[in-house]
This record gives C-alpha cells, sequence and structure tokens, in this order.
C-alpha cells in the first residue's frame, strides 16, 4: 500500500503565489469590466534583449539540422556558460572553476533541492521575512516540525527577525544552527546586505561548522557599488557558503529557465571535509536532473556577454524606473516605504497597523491593485505588503494613480 509523505499535510498553507492568484481571480470574477493591475508576483513583463533573443534562435537553427543537432548535454552545463558564469565572479574578484559552478534550470528549483544533501535533523535559520521556497521545502523534507498557528511559526525553525529597527538584516542566530538561508537583494523586504553584515554569518557560519545558502537572484538590481553581489565577496565564503542565482530576473528568463548554484570546492561542514558537498550536490543533480535546455543555455551565454549584459542592464533599469515611481508616488500619500533602490520590490508599512491581508483586500477591492501580504513571507512580514516593480510602465502609472486616488486610508 502506498502511503503519502506526511509533511504535506505540515504545510501551513498552499504556496503563496497561487493563492494571491486565487483571490485575485476570484475578485476579477465578482467584477469583469475591472481592469486588475498586477504587481503581486515578480514575473518579468518586458522583452528579451535582442542579442539574448539571437543566442536562443542560433541554438533553435542548430537543432533544425543534423551536423548541429545536440541532445542531452553535461548534467551541470555546458562548459561554455559555466565558464562565461565564472567570468562574471571573476570581474568581482572571485575565482571560481566550472566544477564548482552548477546550471539549472532556475534559482526556485536549486533552491528548494539544495537542503536533500544535508541532514534531516538540521536545525535551519531563515529570515522573518523570507522568500517562502527556504521554509516550506525544508517543511517537506521534515526538518520544520509542526506549525504553531498561534505563533505562526514552525516549531524547529529559527526565524531571524528582520524588522525596521535592524534595516531588514537579522543578527546571527543566538544558538547553534545548521543551514542558514540569506537573501540578499532581498524579497521581500528589498534590502540588499552589506559586506559587514554578510561577514558576521560567515563568521558565525565557521564557528558553527554550519552551511549558509545564500539567494543572490537578485544582484544585477544593485545599484551602489559598495554593496556585495555574491557572498564569495567576503572573505571565507567559499568555506560556508553555497551561492544560488538565476537568469529569471537578470535577463528576463522567468519563462525561459535557467540559473545556477555554487559549491565550491572548500566547502565543508561538520562531517564533509572540503569536496564531499560539491561532489554531492554532482551526485544529486546527475540523479534527479539532465541538464537545462540547450536553447536557454545559449541564451545565458548571450545574456552574460558584452552586448548581452548591456542590454539586460537597460531592462533593468527600467524595473528600476518603475520602483522609483512606486516608492515616490507610495509616500507622497503617507504610506513607508522601504526597499525599490537596490531591489526590485518595495517593502510598504501598513496604515494603522492594519494587517497584511486587510491591506491588500484594500488595495485590490479600492485601488483594483494586486500585491503580496506581508504575512506571506513569515510572521515579521505581518503589517507590511510586498509591492512588485515588475510589469509594463503604464500598468504602474495606473496603479499608483489608482491607489493615490482610490484607496481610503
Ligand atoms: N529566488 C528568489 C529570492 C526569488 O524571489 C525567486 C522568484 C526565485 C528565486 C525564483 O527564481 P527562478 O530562477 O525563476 O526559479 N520569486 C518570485 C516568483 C515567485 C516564485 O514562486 O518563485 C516572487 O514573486 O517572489
Amino acid at each position: 500500500m502506498a502511503r503519502t509523505n506526511a509533511n504535506y499535510g505540515l504545510l501551513a498553507a498552499g504556496y503563496l503565489f497561487p493563492e494571491i492568484a486565487k483571490r485575485a481571480k476570484a475578485f476579477q470574477e465578482k467584477n469583469p469590466a475591472t481592469k486588475l493591475l498586477r504587481l503581486g508576483i515578480g514575473n518579468t513583463t518586458e522583452p528579451l534583449s535582442p542579442f539574448v533573443v539571437d543566442g536562443l534562435k542560433k541554438a533553435a537553427d542548430r537543432l533544425a539540422k543534423v551536423e548541429t543537432y545536440s541532445g542531452y548535454g553535461d548534467e551541470q552545463g555546458e562548459l561554455r556558460l559555466r565558464a562565461a558564469i565564472a567570468g562574471r565572479y571573476a570581474k568581482s574578484g572571485i575565482a571560481l572553476t566550472e566544477k564548482e559552478i552548477f546550471v539549472s534550470d532556475g534559482a526556485k528549483p536549486d533552491a528548494g533541492n539544495i537542503q536533500s544533501i544535508f541532514s534531516q535533523d538540521c536545525v535551519v535559520a531563515v529570515q522573518d521575512p523570507a522568500y517562502p521556497v527556504y521554509v516550506d521545502t525544508n517543511v517537506i523534507a521534515g526538518r520544520a516540525g509542526k506549525f504553531d498557528a498561534a505563533k505562526g511559526r514552525y516549531e524547529r525553525i529559527v526565524y531571524m527577525p528582520c524588522t525596521e529597527e535592524n534595516g531588514f538584516f537579522p543578527q546571527v542566530p543566538k544558538q547553534k544552527v545548521d543551514l542558514v538561508y540569506l537573501c540578499s537583494p532581498n524579497n521581500p523586504t528589498g534590502a540588499a546586505a552589506t559586506k559587514e553584515q554578510l561577514a558576521k554569518f560567515v563568521d558565525y557560519a565557521k564557528k558553527n561548522l554550519a552551511v549558509i545558502i545564500f539567494d543572490s537572484a537578485y544582484s544585477q538590481y544593485i545599484s551602489d557599488p559598495a554593496l556585495p553581489k555574491s557572498i564569495y565577496q567576503v572573505e571565507g565564503a567559499k568555506e560556508c557558503a553555497i551561492e544560488v542565482n538565476s537568469f529569471s530576473k537578470s535577463a528576463g528568463f522567468t519563462g525561459v529557465r535557467l540559473g545556477w548554484t555554487v559549491v565550491p570546492m572548500e566547502l565543508a561542514c561538520e562531517d564533509a571535509a572540503a569536496g564531499k558537498l560539491n561532489g554531492m550536490w554532482n551526485r544529486r543533480q546527475c540523479t534527479f536532473f539532465n541538464g537545462a535546455s540547450n536553447i536557454a543555455q545559449e541564451g545565458g551565454i548571450a545574456a552574460l556577454s558584452e552586448q548581452g549584459q548591456k542590454e539586460c542592464q537597460d531592462t533593468i533599469g527600467y524595473y528600476m524606473e518603475n520602483a522609483r515611481i512606486i516608492r515616490e508616488g507610495l509616500s507622497a500619500i503617507g504610506l513607508k516605504v522601504y526597499g525599490g533602490v537596490n531591489a526590485p520590490f518595495l517593502w510598504v508599512k501598513t496604515p494603522d497597523g492594519k494587517k497584511s491581508w486587510d491591506f491588500f483586500d484594500a488595495l485590490l477591492s479600492q485601488a483594483h491593485v494586486v500585491t503580496t501580504p506581508g504575512a506571506g513571507f513569515g510572521p515579521h512580514g505581518e503589517g507590511f505588503i510586498r509591492v512588485s516593480a515588475f510589469g509594463h510602465r503604464k500598468d504602474i502609472e495606473d496603479a499608483v494613480e489608482s491607489i493615490k486616488k482610490n484607496l481610503k486610508i
């Protein structure tokens, strides 16, 4: 008799974004004439850079001819792409070999799957609020324990509060934990960590033989040159950190699908000498994954070229101008707005201590704007909503105007 993974029963709620889509759809069905303005999920909207499109087309054309056709590639990704990724790190003074880079179909699968190479009894710490994948995948893996509905927390997860008081970057945990998830620039708060802040976690991880899982999916949105785009800019981080990244937000590949994970050879933990975790992730990927699409990988190579980088950066500039419009518009009506300077997300405090789902509902019903309630990202997300800067300019402007005109604060 087959039995199911009972850990699914421990998940406190449905996955956040489909849940929001469901509420938006219900509202739309009741109000069919209303145009909803979607600043909820962080989904890219602008066309790919022409240079990247060329790369994708060339790869598709190669598949059309017997002489150039290719099937399965290396599970770890095309060597040329891994070399190009290593080249990007080299520009920040980080030396990585191709063997330390694993190309994938996105940062979400990697951020979700990476926990599988660690022991089931590892204690996990997350920023609170955090991208829900870190917690949910550990719930499914059986590391989170039961959900305490009164506290809005899983009993075995260590929540590291990110608040207005600490500039949305947490203190290192007081207790010993084994896996630490960090995301910078942060989803959802939009805060980008300084090198000094990351260095404290690197220190902590080395002292406790913990491993940091660093999600840098929004690194290209950093405009302040003093802020690190990779945790490996911190001395010693290769010994204690895995880094996950993506082409989704940097090159508009949310639908194309391409990402990567760095597992440095130096990385070690309590029962793994240097090299072992790299070998385990390699084994995991070879067994569960058959490589990213060869077309997507050619697009990735084009995106990392000089021309590709320039064009992709222009699109990032477009989204960051959206962020500025949202920031200024919402601040002008007296809302307290964080983020949106080194990240495509704005973290907006709800007025009068409103619950985040209530403010979400108010924005939806009064202004017809879809956002993401902060509570969906963890207990300290309560009292905030996340606004995404991804969208067509006109929709962003309309959303801001509609909030200004229609929201009753
Ligand atoms: N990491 C972070 C921190 C993210 O915010 C997202 C997307 C990803 C990874 C996903 O990267 P891929 O390379 O595309 O897999 N976050 C969006 C989309 C929602 C989701 O479920 O991924 C968001 O709105 O938070």
